[in-house]
């Protein structure tokens, strides 16, 4: 099937009780039991919750991959991710990812005998280089939040496989609608579904996908275990948002493009970052391995003071963290996402106070564009 018919289909079949066409929303904290060891498949709502299953399934079926595994937010998704390796294990991490993927590897799971090495994955042969004989795990972000850098995940996958070593790409600045790590050869995909996925700005949920029985069966007892699920009402609005997933991506994709082109212009602009750009370092690797570029764009302002006037007068785009959202939304990485990210380590990357990141939404491009126009002047 073709990914907007998915999106609307996997995992959610006409209820056999009654036959309504949306999956009904489960609410309930536990199930009744026949007599001693006789159950409908059902027993206690961390374990199983039907809208959490369809969600699971629905989202699997957009990544082409076999298993969802749902939790309540994306930082929750990936910590559950870090218990598929052990104390004194040793994992690659891309420099430049959310700062709270950061401040959980480096700040509380480095205390429990992990150790995580920060490598620049635009080039592969960086990841060899770090490659010790503990390594288990290389954990990759592309784009990366916020310079928009790209990993190549086939490479990368390469390496993985001959040196026994899972890949996990984090894939919420593409969404599945863009890029399908999975075929590309990842083991694992993680996603902030609180961003595209869900759109709409009113829940927060995470999700790992895999093919693999053997890791989805780990994860799924990690999850009963360790007990970050979603609630299902949060699965029955996430379910809700992938519907329109396809027509939202397009929107955002279109409409950041006309953005970045404007903003490309300005003379109080450094630089403007975005994957779709023929100026964008890997353009050509963004085109290879994602069918669209997405609705995130990056700016370096010439000056600091101007990026406090900008945010300031903006009235379209909201000052806020997040993104993915079908509203506008800017953000100031240094002081609000990044800001568990030491000076030296995101000033590697090229993290300054003088850049600003935009969630382009998918109001009309045209008042985007006057809104920055305003502000900037
Ligand atoms: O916020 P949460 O649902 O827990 O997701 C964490 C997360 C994971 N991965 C990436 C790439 C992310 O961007 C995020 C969350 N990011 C923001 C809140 C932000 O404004 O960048």
């Amino acid at each position: 099937m073709g990914f907007a018919t998915d999106a609307i289909h996997a995992g959610q079949k006409p209820d056999e009780v009654t036959g309504a066409v949306i999956t009904p929303l489960y609410l309930t904290s536990t199930y009744a039991q026949e007599e001693l060891g006789k159950n409908k498949g059902f027993e206690y709502g961390r374990t199983h919750n039907f809208t959490r299953a369809a969600l699971e399934q629905n989202l699997a079926a957009l990544e082409k991959g076999t298993f969802g595994i749902a939790y309540a937010s994306g930082l929750a998704a990936i910590h559950a991710l870090m218990s598929l390796v052990k104390a004194g294990d040793h994992v690659i991490v891309t420099d430049n990812v959310y700062g709270g993927t950061y401040r959980l590897f480096e700040l509380i799971m480095s205390n429990y005998g992990l150790s995580y090495s920060w490598v620049d994955t635009t080039k592969p042969e960086n990841i060899l280089a770090e490659i010790r004989p503990n390594t288990r795990m290389v954990h990759i972000e592309t784009p990366t939040n916020p310079m928009l850098s790209l990993t190549d995940i086939k490479a990368v996958s390469a390496i993985c496989k001959e040196h026994g070593l899972l890949l996990v790409v984090d894939n919420t600045f593409m969404s599945p609608y863009f890029q399908n790590p999975l075929t590309l050869g990842a083991d694992i995909v993680t996603h902030s579904v609180t961003k595209y996925i869900n759109g709409h700005s009113d829940l927060i949920g995470g999700i790992n996908i895999t093919n693999n029985a053997t890791i989805h069966e780990r994860l799924r007892y990690i999850q009963n275990a360790a007990g970050g699920v979603p609630s299902p009402f949060d699965c029955w609005l996430t379910l809700r948002s992938t519907k329109t997933l396809a027509v939202r991506m397009k929107q955002h994709n279109e409409n950041a493009q006309k953005v970045a082109q404007f903003l490309l212009t300005h003379p109080k602009i450094a630089d403007v970052i975005y994957p779709g750009l023929p100026d964008h370092p890997q353009h050509k690797l963004a085109k290879e391995q994602m069918s669209g570029f997405g609705g995130m764009v990056s700016v370096n302002f010439k000056e600091f003071t101007d990026v406090q006037q900008f945010l300031k007068k903006l009235k379209i785009f909201t000052l806020a963290e997040s993104l993915g959202g079908v509203e506008s939304l800017v953000c100031h990485p240094v002081s609000m996402t990044h800001g568990s990210v030491p000076k030296e380590k995101r000033e590697k990357f090229g993290l300054t106070e003088k850049l600003v990141r935009l969630s382009v939404g998918i109001e009309d491009a045209e008042d985007l564009i006057n809104d920055i126009r305003q502000a900037i002047a």
